[in-house]
């Protein structure tokens, strides 16, 4: 065995990394080569360290042993009694020399001779390994001799292979295994030597050891906490309508983590695979694949830093498509208003409070007996009138589309869908399959076929002849039947599709994976549902990205989607479901956003006050408090729930509404600029504090606060009747948003801050420049308005920030390059502004009117400001200072905002 030195060796280490007594070095220096398999039991491996080789029902001795595995009992709580033997006879080994490739090297493999798991075991397989970039390495093991299910992603190739990676790899050849180290530390990131690579047609498996328990991502499910808990935990990987409750899979497909290792450095690891799987993770600390399909392609990002291992990622599966400025307002919506005359009341309570507030959702009641494109024309008579005058008042209207269409001669979305024929089809490709959604028996829309693109496109055209709506929220596209399979088939027919041989930890009704969904061997244009089913929500979403852009061409608008695959943050946007109005459920939307954010969607909240269940007064307005500072903040509530509107409560709970969604829209600029660079280069708009301050492992587990960008942060009260607010202030300075307090003693610790009902702690780091602009209630309104500056000084006195402005809507204006960039330094005293890009200038003649510096301790009262524009030097009259605060306040300015200027106070 070539590498068994350096094998045995990454085994220490990775065990001395993990700080446990035993190390693996112990079982490699034992002989069990020689051990007959399942007569070793007296060298029992300690649980932690079991790698599981029967995780569905029924192990016993005799149907571990006739896998080749080892049975003993363990006292560890969740470990495994059946486990493969360290040095089984498992997997593949090599059976020919690697063969230079242009971006790496590839070989074949050849099963080793152990019984199979399900059948249909590929006895030849593939591994192809490419050095992509400096940071990036894929490798694919696939089966050279049959072509398999591959997800149709377009992901980018270099035309070289990269010159000088971070990484090194290293392989074993009997069995074969895979060893991804990072060079700079020798840290073995992805590590497979634990055997048991599996590759069947309907099961493939693959395990890695991993170099720390810093494991963050995986989705979509409520994890409930960032961190993920490695305590045998299996986590079901396929799309599905269900709340995000428990330790369900949920709507989403994202099979994306992030690690970071001891030391600080992360790594991410991206498997390109749309098929039901299981993500095990052990407190090894290792994670096991098993997937019943497709191949193994495996992107490895090598960072160093969170922040770049995301924008790595970014760069594989595309960047997050830019919103419009007026996504960033305040919207609502409800399950079921009841009339139009209800949705009226409840929209004028909202602008005779004067609360900020730009779109306004039309839900399913708005159909026509729950039928995409019609309307109810009783109960919401004049829809298409009241559409014009929320219009009128500077706001949006968004109406939901289901992907069900209720199978009915004579109704238009059906009849022109079946000529050609673009629903997804039974197993013959003959006729449309048919389930029950909201309008009873309906077909599913074949997103994957091109021909749908033009019926789809029409039908929204045409709709919005109609409803001049502004963008498409897309719902129950995972794709959710409310019965099993099909209505033809009363289930599904019995084949390998329908009842696959290994089942992963899936939510499901009698062990059945279509459980709330179609039969999976129903026939896509592309394949079956079998490998298709968690793109459906992606291809649903590509769709609907063209035909608004077909329908605006020169705007931007959104798709927001219930369904996502890694990816669809190209085209659409998501919110976290159909949570409940229960308090612990305003901490897991942090979670939610930090994963999404990790996958590509910076646009990203939960339903304010909670979807399911009645609120209280004082839930949603916490709520409010929090979710004012939600990326996408929409207060959206179930059918049958008491209004929870900011207007439904009291006049208190609607004047704090007013006021903290006025600090939101005042912060636009700033998290619209943090958009462009989402869009840019996959940074994260809501960010963990670790992203930022990852050499400080205090900040790991933190999932209670989150930052916008670098520079912001929120620390929401999460519990009810709560009044003081735990939270942890990193090794830098900090600032109280409001009046610009330095938080001094709170500094490196954690802290305790008052949170009384009518305040949400918020707080600006030290370093950076924020642009703020005065607030409108929408905004319309507030781009119209002065911008500011908040510049909050570091240690050094020294500060950085920047803003993106355009026209808030046209599309691809950033690839179009119309529009600016605004850049602010601050060093020795003095603020500098520099445009980069000009490409856009303001038709409102927008000027920077306050300023206002915190920690500003280093200006001597009564000292001259000095402003220096190309008009020339003088100094600033409306100069306040604060010397208990530091706050050096600048007002009644009128700087051009594509001006460059100076300001000297030091
Ligand atoms: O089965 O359209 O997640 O936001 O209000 C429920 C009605 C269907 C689920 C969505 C929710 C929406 C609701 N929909």
């Amino acid at each position: 065995m070539a590498n068994k030195a350096v094998l045995g060796a990454l085994g220490v280490m990775v065990f001395v990394l993990v700080g446990v007594g035993i190390g693996l070095s112990i079982y490699y220096g034992v002989d069990w080569d020689d051990g007959e398999l399942g007569a070793v039991p007296f060298r029992d491996i300690p649980g932690i360290e079991r790698f599981d080789c029967y995780p569905e029902a029924g192990g016993s001795q005799q149907t571990c042993e006739d896998r080749a595995c080892v049975w003993s009992e363990t006292d560890v709580e969740g470990a495994p009694w059946c486990y493969y033997h360290p040095n089984g006879d498992y997997g593949y080994a090599m059976i020919s020399e690697p063969t230079t490739t242009k971006l790496g090297w590839k070989v074949r493999l050849g099963r080793k001779n152990k019984p199979q798991r399900y059948g249909m075991a590929a006895d030849t397989i593939e591994i192809e390994v490419e050095m992509q970039t400096d940071e990036r390495l894929h490798f694919k093991i696939s089966d050279p001799l049959t072509s398999r299910f591959e997800v149709p992603l377009e992901v980018p190739t270099p035309e070289e292979q990269a010159p000088n990676p971070l990484y090194d790899v290293s392989y074993t050849r009997n069995p074969f295994s895979l060893q991804i180290i990072r060079i700079s530390t020798n840290t073995a990131i992805f590590n497979t030597s634990l055997g048991g690579l599996t590759f069947e047609d309907q099961f493939l498996q693959i395990a890695t050891y991993l170099p720390s328990s810093n494991l963050y991502g995986f989705g979509e499910h409520n994890h409930r906490r960032f961190r993920l808990d490695l305590n045998w935990k299996t986590w079901g990987i396929f799309t599905r309508d269900v709340a995000p409750v428990d330790a369900w899979n949920l709507y989403g497909h994202h099979p994306f983590y992030m690690c970071i290792e001891d030391g600080g450095n992360a790594h991410g690891v991206f498997l390109m695979n749309s098929n039901a799987m299981d993500i095990v993770l052990q407190p090894t600390p290792a994670l096991t694949y098993r997937t019943i399909g497709g191949v193994l392609d495996f992107y490895v990002f090598t960072g160093p830093t969170p922040e770049n291992v995301i924008q790595q990622y970014g760069e594989v599966i595309g960047r997050p498509v830019m919103v419009p400025y007026w996504s960033l307002g305040f919207q609502l919506s409800r399950w079921n208003y009841g009339s139009l005359e209800r949705v009226k009341e409840v929209w004028s309570s909202m602008i005779e409070a004067g609360i900020p507030y730009d779109v306004q959702y039309g839900d399913i009641d708005y159909m026509d007996e729950k039928k995409d494109f019609t309307y109810d024309q009783v109960a919401y008579d004049g829809l298409p009138e009241f559409v014009d005058e929320v219009h009128a008042h500077g706001q949006k209207y968004i109406i939901i589309l289901d992907h069900c269409i209720k199978e009915e001669e004579g109704y238009h979305a059906y009849d022109s869908g079946l000529d050609p024929n673009v629903f997804v089809l039974d197993p013959q490709g003959i006729d449309p399959i048919v389930g029950r959604v909201w309008p009873n028996e309906s077909v599913y829309p074949d997103f994957t076929n091109p021909a749908a693109q033009g019926w789809w496109t029409t039908l929204c055209s045409d709709f919005h002849d109609v409803i001049s709506y502004d963008a498409l929220w897309i719902d129950m596209n995972e794709p959710s039947n409310f019965i099993r399979g099909s209505t033809a088939e009363g289930e599904c027919p019995d084949n390998r599709w329908n009842y696959p041989p290994y089942l992963p930890n899936l939510l499901m009704e009698e062990e059945k994976i279509f459980t709330k969904t179609i039969c999976m061997d129903s026939q896509h244009h592309t394949g079956k549902h079998y490998d298709l089913h968690s793109l459906y929500g992606h291809a649903m979403s590509e769709m609907s990205f063209v035909t608004l852009e077909t329908l605006f061409p020169e705007k931007r608008s959104l798709v927001l989607t219930r369904s996502s695959f890694a990816g669809t943050g190209k085209y659409a946007q998501h919110w976290l479901g159909d949570n409940q109005s229960f308090w612990e459920q305003i901490w897991w939307s942090i979670v939610g956003m930090f994963e999404f954010n990790m996958f590509g969607f910076p646009y990203i909240g939960a339903d304010i006050c909670g979807f399911w269940y009645n609120t209280t007064e004082e839930m949603c307005w916490r709520w409010m408090q929090i979710g004012a500072f939600y990326p996408y903040s929409r207060n959206h509530n179930g059918d049958g729930m008491i209004p929870q509107h900011p207007t439904a409560f009291s006049t208190e709970m609607a004047d704090m509404s007013r006021d903290i969604l006025l600090h939101r829209y005042r912060m636009l600029p700033y998290l619209y600029t943090l958009f462009y660079h989402a869009h840019k280069d996959s940074s994260t708009v809501v960010r963990p504090l670790l992203n930022e301050f990852t050499s400080d492992p205090l900040t790991y587990d933190i999932d209670r606060q989150f930052l916008w960008g670098p520079a912001f942060m929120i620390s929401p009260v999460l519990e009810e009747q709560t009044f003081i607010v735990e939270a942890y202030f990193p090794d830098a300075r900090w600032y109280d948003y409001y009046d610009g307090t330095e938080m001094t003693e709170q500094r490196g610790k954690l802290a305790q801050l008052e949170a009384p009902m009518e305040h949400l702690n918020l707080h600006v780091r030290g370093g950076y420049v924020l642009p703020i602009q005065q607030p409108s209630n929408t905004t319309v309104y507030s781009r119209l308005n002065p911008l500011g500056l908040i510049v909050a000084l570091d240690d050094d006195h020294g500060a950085f920030g920047d803003l993106f402005w355009d026209d808030g809507e046209s599309r691809d204006s950033y690839e179009n390059g119309e529009y600016s960039l605004i850049e602010f330094s601050v060093s020795e005293g003095i603020l500098t502004m520099t445009v980069r890009v000009d490409g856009y200038t303001d038709p409102n003649s927008l000027y920077f009117a306050d300023i206002s510096i915190y920690g500003a301790d280093n200006y001597v009262e009564g000292t001259d400001v000095i402003i220096t524009t190309t008009g020339g030097e003088s100094p600033i009259d409306g100069v306040v200072f604060d010397d208990a605060t530091n706050v050096l306040t600048l007002s009644g300015l009128e700087l051009d905002m594509m001006s460059e200027f100076t300001i000297k106070w030091v």
